[in-house]
């Protein structure tokens, strides 16, 4: 990132810092901001801009929202910083890169451990979501609702994966977490920690030959133009979270905290749909442009070379194991 946009971007936290203070004492009431790393057209996008377009209709303007789209407001990781600080009021994070903040979100971070995405649906609307709410609460963020990421899978520009060994030597860009470069390295990897806005260069140039991600992102952000083989080995299914900030959310009256919480959930409803239709229309859409698609046919034997990823995580985070059996015991 160049060091322009770095400074312009500090500039930007001490103004939005200063107007969420304002409105934390009530003297003003200020157009939240809310921060997406997807372009307009991206499920996520679409089911924020329905909460924002709903809260403005449903207060007459009393509450309103934007959104900025497409990651102008940074990275996630200083995007979470930020909402913490209250320099944004709201945002879709994904929990990969929330695990270095809220470490009890790393557990859906761990490969493998939901069986499928409606596995981690029940268990992201019940007891673990809830676990993770309160969580993300003491780290100043409020959880409104659990919006779908599917799952996520390896490309690159090499070689079809079938076999742990297939990943052997290659360089794999990962989302900003400890757990990520673990899960790499246990496969015979070299990871490297990236933003996401970064990588589609990264790809094209050779820094990196690979990555890992769900259909809609491969195919929104073009990587599918450098990277010409997916791999479906669904070793990670993590959800994101519409959040707020918490001081923010604990300025509402208690009514004004329903509906917002109501529109986030109807959001993520509308979200999930939404993700369903665009997951088959981006792995149609990639097919078309080429992409060499292969089933990945033992997973197990990608599962198998987790444990030291376990290990690493329940070791620095005990608080995990219980999770981890949370999950486990949910059908
Ligand atoms: C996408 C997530 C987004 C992440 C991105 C990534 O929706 O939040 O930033 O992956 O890989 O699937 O960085």
């Amino acid at each position: 990132m160049p060091l322009a946009w770095s400074r312009r971007a500090v500039g930007g936290v001490a103004v939005f810092a200063a107007l969420g203070f304002l409105t934390a004492t009530g003297t003003a009431q200020a157009e939240w901001r809310g921060w997406n790393i997807h372009v307009p057209e991206y499920s996520v996008s679409q089911g924020m801009d329905w909460f924002t377009d709903e809260l403005a209709a449903r207060t007459d303007g009393r509450l309103t929202a934007r959104t900025f789209h497409s990651g102008v407001l940074g990275s996630q990781p200083d995007a979470i910083e930020q909402l913490r600080l209250g320099g944004i009021d709201f945002a879709v994070f994904n929990l990969g890169p929330m695990g270095p903040v809220v470490p009890e979100t790393n557990v859906v971070s761990l490969p493998f451990v939901f069986r499928d995405l409606e596995h981690s649906h029940r268990a992201m609307d019940g007891a673990l979501g809830e676990a993770l709410a309160e969580a993300m609460a003491r780290e100043g963020l409020k959880a409104l609702a659990w919006y779908d990421s599917g799952s996520r899978s390896f490309y690159n520009s090499q070689r079809p994966i079938n076999t742990p060994a297939d990943l052997r030597g290659m360089k794999v860009r990962v989302m900003n977490n400890d757990l990520f470069v673990g899960m790499i390295e246990a496969l015979g990897g070299n990871a490297t920690p990236m933003a996401f806005s970064e990588v589609y260069q990264s790809l094209r140039t050779g820094v990196v030959d690979g990555a890992e991600n769900n259909f809609p992102s491969f195919q929104s952000t073009g990587h599918f133009e450098v990277a010409g083989y997916y791999s479906i080995s669904e070793h990670l299914i993590i959800p994101e979270c519409l959040c707020m900030n918490l001081r923010r959310w604990n300025s509402l009256s208690a009514e004004d905290q329903a509906l917002v919480l109501e529109l986030a959930q109807a959001s993520a409803v509308m979200q999930r749909e939404l993700w369903a239709e665009s997951d088959a229309a981006a792995m149609e859409a990639v097919i078309a442009a080429g992409v060499r698609i292969n089933e990945v046919e033992d997973k197990a034997a990608f599962q198998a070379a987790m444990s030291p990823v376990y290990e690493m995580a329940f070791q620095r985070n005990p608080e995990l194991e219980p999770l981890v059996e949370l999950i486990q015991s949910i059908e």
